[in-house]
């Protein structure tokens, strides 16, 4: 014995009390469910994966930022002279973020440098007049900062960092 439609709704009882709408869907929900197209093709997606990783990298960012960050303010002169002011700096051990402004035409950056002159921390690229920062979780200890356009680091173009 087969029933051509098992869902079919009982009459209300009640004109004074309406039937919830979500029931209905509830019992429809099953043959709308058969309607829909498969998504299947997602995971093999590249564009997926790319978004994926892009996720990945912003997650690790926001960990590498979480706590205080020290922030210390460099520039050089608008003229585009090799020249780094202040030179000398100070921080306490933990996230340190050098904050420089180049306002002159001559492209700088700076590194920061560990005391065996390997470069530690995010990297900033060359720029002329604009802004730029790089952060570096840093240990007690003696650093330098440098540009490293070619010849701006013999120019002149470095300072200490001391962390204590
Ligand atoms: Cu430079």
């Amino acid at each position: 014995m087969q029933e051509s439609n098992p869902v079919t709704p009982k009459p209300k009882e009640s004109p004074c009390q309406p039937v919830p709408p979500v029931l209905h869907s509830q019992q429809r929900s099953p043959s709308l469910s058969l309607a829909q197209p498969s998504s299947n093709n997602a995971d093999a997606n590249p564009v997926t994966e790319s978004v994926k990783q892009e996720v990945a990298k912003a997650k690790e960012s926001v960990k590498a930022a979480v706590g205080p960050v020290e922030v210390l303010k460099v520039s050089s002169p608008a003229t585009g002279a090799l020249v780094y002011a202040p030179t000398s700096l100070m921080a306490k051990a933990g996230n340190v973020t050098i904050d420089y402004a180049n306002p002159g035409p001559v492209p700088h950056n700076v590194a920061i440098l560990d005391s065996a002159g390997k470069e530690v921390g995010s990297e900033m690229k060359p720029f002329a007049n604009g802004k730029g920062k790089t952060t570096a979780k840093l240990a007690a200890g003696s650093y330098t900062f440098v540009c490293q356009v070619p010849g701006h680091l013999q120019g002149g173009m470095k300072g200490t960092l001391t962390v204590s």
